[in-house]
């Protein structure tokens, strides 16, 4: 920056856009025609000049109790005043110990244990380290491979990449972590077109694994690790019974299975976890977003009894895991986060997601017949539109969807390709379920 720049560096409002290199984002054509925020409330996002746009995406799968909630702002600005940070690494405070408490009843099954990160990328890194750390601690050392699956998404660290199966995340980015394989996705359009819930068809592509341990052998597999309900490639529920038959083979296998709920933690589906709503216990789950409500940059992994006890050995004033973050349990996302699981269970909202969704499903699905609809999946609070790509433009019809939801509709939704991707606030209204469609109407009709 020059001098003259520099000095201008007080300025209270930001007038010039050049410098914030905006993540996932088109850049050049945001700063053409930019979608700025400025507040929130409730189910609305506000632009700068006022326009009240309704959150269709909870953020980014986040803002799971609605925005700026009173009683979560208000824990933000106490905890603020009495502590605003702690060192995590050999010291420890009360909120983080609380909210582990709180993370282990509400977890299914015995992951009684919760380690902080501070973001699902980190939770998905320090759940694929646990994993390759507890073979080693266990003398099995020779099980390091992790397995992931196409069309996966784990976050952008380089084991969240590596292990993800989302090719324009990996391809520029070198041989990323060695000894990976994937199963493959679980999308057949054929089978599958314009399911609610759990697709009927695909339980069997579990038995890939059985493939993938005869090709490496299990005594070189570390992990699995899957997203219940693969959000960030365009909404894949698992079919019915996959997840069951992972496990099952999992088990005969010796092998840790990880599920990925970062988008489908606190409530999304319909349940605290989706381990809950499948009957099925992992040996991990990784958390962010939804823990307090996408307030405060927080994340982490819950682990089971048994491999939280295989590290709890040998002289005690070593370290047991050599692994953490300078903001691990930080005071300030530990307070949003009990605010937030209170409104959560106050509010029964994960009930609540439940209860609407047969509401939900009858909503979204209600789009079929529109122009360049070419499949609709809905479960718990989720729902995704494919539309037909434009011949040699791949994404442009959904993204100029998302650019005009925003711009002249008063919608906020995500997009990935030329799906169109929806997850409102778990506080989301009949009324406002009625909103969202129509508008959501219009934009499809719009971008024909
Ligand atoms: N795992 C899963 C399953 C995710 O969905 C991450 C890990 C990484 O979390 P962080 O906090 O590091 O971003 C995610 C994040 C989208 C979208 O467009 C999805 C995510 C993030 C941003 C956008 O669907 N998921």
């Amino acid at each position: 920056m020059t001098a003259q720049s520099r000095a201008a560096n007080d300025v209270s409002s930001p007038n010039d856009l050049e410098a914030w290199w905006l993540p996932f984002t088109a850049n050049r054509s945001f700063k053409q025609r930019p979608r700025m925020i400025a507040r929130a409330k409730g189910m609305y996002y506000y632009t700068p000049d006022g326009r009240e746009v309704i959150d269709g995406a909870a953020g980014l799968w986040c803002c799971n109790a609605g925005h700026n909630r009173d009683e979560i702002t208000e824990a933000i600005q106490a905890q603020a005043q009495e502590l605003d940070y702690s060192p995590a690494f050999q010291f420890g405070h009360a909120g983080g110990f609380a909210l582990a408490s709180r993370l282990a009843q509400l977890a299914p099954g015995d992951l009684n244990h919760a380690f902080f990160c501070n973001s699902g990328s980190e939770a998905v890194d320090t759940a694929l380290k646990i994993a390759l750390a507890y073979w080693n601690v266990r003398g099995q050392g020779s099980k390091t491979r992790l397995i992931g699956r196409e069309r996966g998404y784990h976050g952008v660290g380089f084991g969240g990449i590596s292990v993800g199966g989302i090719v324009k995340n990996r391809q520029f980015f070198g041989s990323l972590l060695a000894g990976v394989d994937h199963l493959p996705h679980t999308y057949n359009r054929e089978q599958q077109a314009f399911s609610r819930g759990e697709p009927e068809w695909g339980a069997h592509l579990a038995d890939e694994l059985e493939r993938i341990v005869t090709l490496h052998d299990a005594s070189t597999i570390a992990a699995v690790i899957v997203e219940p309900m693969a959000g960030s490639t365009g909404v894949i529920a698992a079919p019915k019974g996959y997840l069951k038959r992972l496990r099952e083979i999992c088990d005969k296998h010796g092998i840790l299975l990880i599920f990925d709920e970062v988008i489908t933690g606190f409530g999304r589906l319909g349940t605290a976890f989706a381990a809950e709503r499948y009957g099925v216990v992992p040996d991990m789950i990784t958390f962010a977003k939804g823990v307090n409500s996408g307030t405060v940059p927080m994340g982490g992994v819950m682990v089971r009894q048994g491999i939280h006890d295989t590290f709890m050995k040998g002289p005690e004033h070593v370290i047991e895991l050599f692994h953490g973050y300078t903001y691990s349990g930080h005071p300030l996302a530990c307070a949003a986060a009990l605010a937030a699981q209170d409104i959560y269970r106050d509010e029964k909202l994960f009930e609540r997601a439940k209860a609407l969704e047969p509401v939900w499903a009858d909503a979204i699905h209600s789009l079929k017949g529109l122009p360049n609809v070419l499949d609709i999946r809905t479960i718990g609070l989720v729902g995704a539109i494919d539309l037909a790509s434009r011949p040699d433009a791949v994404g442009a019809r959904a993204f100029e969807a998302m650019d005009r939801g925003f711009q002249e509709y008063g919608l906020m939704m995500r997009i990935t390709g030329d799906t169109i991707a929806l997850s409102p606030p778990l506080i989301v209204t009949e009324e406002q379920i009625g909103e969202i469609v129509d508008k959501l109407t219009k934009v499809i009709k719009a971008v024909a």
